[in-house]
């Protein structure tokens, strides 16, 4: 049996779960659907409400740290065991970074239909039919549930930030992974949920190219590439990204 990923394709959580199966040589095909759809297709294969959730022959894993594991445990070397604890208290602060990244994301996109319709137009094509005479209604509800107003990014980008000086402040030493002498779990979760960030070359889904993004976008954009855990990521997603250890 295939594993099967269920995502919402542009959705950067579900970009740290394809790195994960990707670097443990993993075959799986990934299922795509808008958010909202995304419910029936979790529903129908017993997953819970988000994305990633990947179907294995052992069951359904309903979250992207239990996939990342699942990788681990199918080579993807992820947790040195003596470094495990620090591991996973750097993917929790990651995590929350791909919080803020993503309502710093949608405060931008829900007051651009235009640009909406950029970022989502790799997504399932009759689902963004279905979708853009709703936008709208969609922006509202999105807006609802991850606290965001439309237009008014500064409170996650100072989030943000305060996260981007840690990490910084990790780095300092010119270290060349964050735990240990090799890339880790906590590697993988600060380049995938803060990817959307510094938008790198590499990134596993197509995002519309940085000119089409708003000057205030742009701007945060330039600013976090520039800061250490920005060239950090872009030059995780250089070397890690697209290699496999099967
Ligand atoms: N803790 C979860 C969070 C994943 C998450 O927040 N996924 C979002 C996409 S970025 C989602 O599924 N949102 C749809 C919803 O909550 O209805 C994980 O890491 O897997």
């Amino acid at each position: 049996m295939t594993l099967q990923l269920l995502s919402i394709p542009f959705s950067h959580y579900c970009e740290k779960a394809r790195w994960a199966l990707e670097r443990a040589g993993l075959p799986y095909t990934e299922k795509g659907h808008l958010p909202v759809f995304h419910y029936l297709y979790n529903r129908r294969a017993g997953a819970g409400a988000t994305v990633p959730a990947l179907i294995t022959p052992e069951g359904v894993l309903k979250d992207s740290a239990d996939i990342l594991i699942y990788a681990n445990t199918h080579g993807a070397d992820l947790y040195p065991p003596e470094h495990a604890a620090e591991i996973q208290s750097l993917e929790a602060r990651a995590d929350r970074i791909g919080k803020h990244a993503r309502a710093w994301a949608y405060s931008h996109l829900l007051t651009d239909f235009a640009l909406l319709a950029e970022v989502i137009q790799h997504a399932d094509p009759r689902e963004q039919k279905l979708a853009q005479p709703f936008f709208g209604l969609l922006a509202k509800g999105l807006g609802k549930k991850y606290r965001v107003r439309p237009g008014h990014s500064q409170k996650h980008c100072t989030e943000i930030n305060t996260l981007w000086d840690q990490f910084d402040f990790l780095l300092r030493d010119g270290r060349r992974f964050l735990v240990g002498e090799r890339f880790t779990a906590a590697d993988l979760s600060l380049a995938a949920l803060g990817g959307v960030l510094v938008m790198p070359p590499e990134y596993g889904y197509a995002y519309p190219p940085l000119e089409r993004y708003p000057d205030a976008m742009r701007a945060d954009i330039t600013t976090w590439r520039e800061r250490p855990t920005g060239r950090y990521i872009l030059k995780l997603y250089t070397h890690h990204r697209h290699q496999s250890r099967a």
